[in-house]
């Protein structure tokens, strides 16, 4: 029998001291990942976080477990991989909106229809907080405190949601920085789901959106069990204002790869690389 792994949250911390600006909503979303590896008693050795560029990005560095800080926007396509290689691990994808949305945002569609057993976390603060504020594919249209868009991007936010519904995501739930609790069993329930979860956290930029700090009276938390209806949940994503927290959404999906198909493709690979060897 496993020894079940008794630490806090604090152990799963790295020594390394996280840069972020005083204020910023990524240190909450560090501290309920701790506290929801410490819940579950996750072993650190079997545990993996992947992400790409940007503050939120950032986050694998102070946590005491295998980390890769990769490419802006590939995180996803890093971790489904190294997911699909090593079924053994525990694979955590992090990144903000725009790592996620705007240039890896293609990884993000194709990672919800894909559905490996894996979760992904994406911190919105609704701009490029590393790059010093510009819009990001969730910043509202009129959203006028940046130089680079003075009246506003002027483009339509995207509904992350929706978007993750519509790509096929089984399990949709929202956190919000200002509930690091709610955030930590949202984190334990996407870990434990056998499949692709998707965490969308509302993670205020404090520098660049100190507005932001408006969502603690917006941010109302989901009394209702999660929707399990495909048509009832695009109903709700398409036209909620963003704020409902919670698991919001949850179904039963074949994962990827298909059971079998593991075998079946290191016994091809292995002839083809046999067919390279003189
Ligand atoms: C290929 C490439 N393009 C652009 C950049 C510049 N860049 C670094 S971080 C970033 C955006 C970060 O915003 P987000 O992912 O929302 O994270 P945040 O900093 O807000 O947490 C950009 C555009 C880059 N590093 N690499
Ligand atoms: S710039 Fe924004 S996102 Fe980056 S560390 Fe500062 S508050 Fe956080």
């Amino acid at each position: 029998m496993t020894e079940m792994i008794k630490l806090k949250a604090k152990d799963y911390k790295s020594p390394v001291k996280p840069i972020w600006c005083p204020g910023c909503g990524h240190f909450s979303v560090l501290n309920a990942i701790t506290k929801a590896m410490a819940g579950l008693g996750i072993n650190k050795d079997n545990t993996v976080l992947v992400s790409g560029i940007g503050c939120s990005s950032r986050l694998p560095a102070y946590v005491d477990s295998y980390g890769f800080h990769g490419v802006h926007g590939r995180g996803l396509a890093i971790a489904q991989g190294l997911k699909v290689a090593r079924p053994d691990l525990t694979v955590l994808a992090l990144g903000g909106d725009g790592d996620g949305f705007s240039i890896g945002g293609n990884h993000f569609i194709h990672a919800c229809r894909r559905n490996v057993n894996m979760t992904y976390i994406a911190m919105d603060n609704e701009v490029y907080g590393m790059t010093k504020g510009q819009a990001s594919p969730t910043t509202p249209m009129d959203w006028d405190h940046s130089k680079l868009t003075p009246h506003g991007p002027g483009v339509r936010a995207f509904k992350p949601a929706a978007l993750a519904l519509a790509a096929g995501a089984p399990w949709i739930a929202r956190g919000y920085s200002g509930n690091p609790n709610q955030m930590a069993k949202l984190i334990a329930a996407a870990v434990e789901y056998p499949g692709f979860s998707f965490l969308h956290v509302m993670s205020q930029c404090i520098t660049f959106c100190p507005e932001q700090t408006d969502w603690k009276a917006i941010v109302n938390e989901r009394e209702e069990p999660a929707l399990a209806d495909e048509n009832e949940a695009a109903k709700q994503f398409l036209h909620e204002d963003g704020f409902q927290t919670g698991l919001l959404y949850a179904q039963q999906r074949p994962t990827w790869p298909p059971e079998g198909a593991t075998s079946a493709q290191e016994g091809a690979l292995g002839s083809l690389a046999a067919s390279f060897r003189v």
